[in-house]
């Protein structure tokens, strides 16, 4: 039987998913291809709704093409009980303090999705105004990277709170 780390005892695992990508990523599948790949952001959200299904997992998608928007989606987030954040704020990750501020502000722990490796395309894409407070970051493994980012969100421990279903004890007895 496993033991649990005393790190984790008292928390849950993550069960509530908000994926959120920002401007121009309504596009996917026509834009620019060889960059961001052939698969539509309907197909994306599509295999992660299926993939939060098999897992008994809540995930809520949204996408749009304005900075207020995506800062009123990340603050309406707390008060749903939302676990995790997958984001990829897209053009926005390397100027907008107010999408810093909004993620700083509701603390809820998140992970940064670029599609393509920004480190290796034009300067201005080398920094991001969200990376050094997310958990982590997935950069240049194209739309696959929000797969992994959701299977990195569901063994993500958070601390209690009200609706807890997934509780660690009971996967380690598993
Ligand atoms: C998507 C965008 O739209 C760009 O503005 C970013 C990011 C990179 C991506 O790779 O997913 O610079």
């Amino acid at each position: 039987m496993k033991t649990i780390p005393a790190r984790h005892k008292g928390k849950r695992l993550a069960k509530t998913i908000l994926v959120i990508n920002g401007p121009n990523l309504n596009l996917l599948g026509t834009r620019e291809t060889a960059i961001y790949g052939s698969q539509s952001l309907a197909d994306v959200e599509a295999a992660l709704g299926e993939e939060a299904r098999a897992r008994g997992l809540t995930v809520h998608c949204f996408q749009s093409n304005h900075e207020g928007a995506l800062i009123d989606r990340i603050q309406a987030a707390r008060s749903e009980g939302v676990d995790f954040i997958i984001i990829n704020a897209a053009a926005l990750t390397h100027t907008s303090i107010g999408l810093r501020d909004a993620l700083a502000g509701v603390a809820i722990p998140y992970v940064e999705v670029h599609i393509s490796n920004v480190h290796g395309r034009e300067d201005f894409r080398h920094v991001s105004l969200l990376a050094d407070r997310a958990v982590g970051t997935l950069v240049g493994l194209g739309t696959a990277g929000y797969r992994y980012a959701l299977d990195f969100a569901a063994n993500h421990t958070v601390a209690p709170a009200g609706g807890a279903t997934v509780w660690l004890a009971a996967k380690s007895s598993a």
